[in-house]
This record gives structure tokens, C-alpha cells and sequence, in this order.
């Protein structure tokens, strides 16, 4: 969007997700989060969920997020599909294929959720396959917040046990995107700060998964 921006990492395997600092900005404590020292008013705003960023961000600039009506709520249809569908379909068949097996000693009991979540992204993955059929991007011939939404949750589809040539219209907007240079950069600085911060440990593993309400008393 051409927006100056500093990338902060949140290392959610050391903790950092409960700091009341970060859940002053985040009270779900997830990432990502922003905080846009020039916000409405010209006064500071923050912003958690990603869909939430992805239109402010998107109005703010007046890039890749269409100013009239059918457009954006075109957009806006695709956008809330990836928030309420692929991101936590995906991230569930992540967690019970990758994680589940060694938090749980009867393997009986991952099957089911493995099988369930990686079912309903494959699923997902055949009704944006569609969607491309004929598109370039998944609004039409220029790529939108829908399309960046998107993407970083195809990156791991080897992980949700999805093979891609079955998805061909997906597979070449997954490459499309990729060679966007802005992508890129974006992925490549993300990718930086993960291997300054990243830490794969049971403490991880402990902090991450197990989460029940925290209630100060
Ligand atoms: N609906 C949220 C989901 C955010 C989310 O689940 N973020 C994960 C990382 S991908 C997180 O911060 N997890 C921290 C934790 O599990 O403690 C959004 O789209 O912003």
C-alpha cells in the first residue's frame, strides 16, 4: 500500500501474547495487531483481527480495496470467507496434523479432528479453486486485501495434506501472487523476524495450546 510501517514480532511461543502491553492493543491476545500513530482525527488508533486491519488499512491508502459499493462488499464477501473459513479450518488441520500427535497419547483421538479440519480446507481449497476460474485475482484483474488474506494460508498447503495440481486455477494464483514483489518483501521480512524469535520447546508447546480463560482475581 506504500505506507511506511515498522514490523514488531510477537514470539506467542515465549509468552508474549498475555503481556498486558500487547493485550492492551490485542485483547484476544492474538497476532496480528496494529497501532497507527496517525489514525483518524490524527489522533493514535489500534486495531486486532486481521480483517478489521486488512479495511482500515485498505480505506486509509485507497489500494486494493475498491471505494464503491458492489466492489467493496465483493471484496469484503471473500475477505470474511478467509477470516470465518480458511484461516481457522486451516490452522485447526495444522494443529491436529502437526501438533496433536505428540500433545496426545491415544492416537484414537487425533484421528477424528485430523480428518475433519483437513477434509473441510480441501473443501475450501475446491471453492476458491472456482472462484480463480477465469480470474486472475480472486476479485477480478487486480488483486485485493482478499487476495493477501488468502495467500499466507495456501503457503503451508503441504502441511494440510492438500496437493495443488488438484486446484489448478489456485495453484496459478498461488504463483501469481508469489511473484508480486511487494509479497515478497512482506514475506521475506516476516520470515526474518520468525527465525530471530522462534522457539520449539515444550514451554512453547505449554503456552500455546491448553489455553483456558485467564481471569485476574
Ligand atoms: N481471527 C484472528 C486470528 C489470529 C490468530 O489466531 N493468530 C495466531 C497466530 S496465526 C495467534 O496469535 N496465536 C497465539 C496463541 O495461540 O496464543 C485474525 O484473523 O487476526
Amino acid at each position: 500500500m506504500g505506507l511506511p510501517y515498522e514490523l514488531v514480532a510477537v514470539n506467542i511461543g515465549a509468552g508474549d501474547q498475555f503481556e498486558p502491553g500487547f493485550q492492551a492493543i490485542s485483547p484476544n491476545g492474538r497476532m496480528p495487531a496494529i497501532v497507527d500513530p496517525d489514525g483518524p482525527g490524527g489522533r493514535a488508533i489500534s486495531i486486532f483481527e486481521s480483517g478489521a486491519i486488512l479495511q482500515y488499512l485498505g480505506r486509509k491508502s485507497g489500494r486494493f480495496y475498491p471505494a464503491d459499493e458492489r466492489g467493496r462488499t465483493e471484496v469484503d464477501q471473500w475477505l470474511f470467507w478467509q477470516v470465518g473459513g480458511l484461516g481457522p479450518m486451516a490452522g485447526q488441520a495444522h494443529h491436529f496434523r502437526q501438533y496433536a500427535p505428540s500433545l496426545i497419547a491415544d492416537q484414537r483421538q487425533v484421528a477424528y479432528g485430523a480428518i475433519r479440519y483437513s477434509d473441510e480446507t480441501q473443501r475450501l481449497y475446491s471453492v476458491l479453486d472456482d472462484r480463480l476460474e477465469g480470474r486472475d485475482y480472486i476479485c477480478g484483474d487486480e488483486p485485493s486485501i482478499a487476495d493477501f488474506a488468502c495467500w499466507p494460508w495456501i503457503v503451508p498447503f503441504r502441511n494440510q495434506g492438500i496437493q495443488i495440481e488438484e486446484f489448478p486455477a489456485l495453484a496459478d494464483w498461488f504463483e501469481r501472487m508469489r511473484a508480486r514483489p511487494g509479497v515478497r518483501r512482506g514475506f521475506q521480512a516476516t520470515l526474518e523476524k520468525r527465525a530471530v524469535t522462534s522457539q520449539a520447546s515444550g514451554v512453547a508447546s505449554a503456552l500455546r495450546f491448553g489455553q483456558r480463560a485467564r481471569r485476574r482475581i
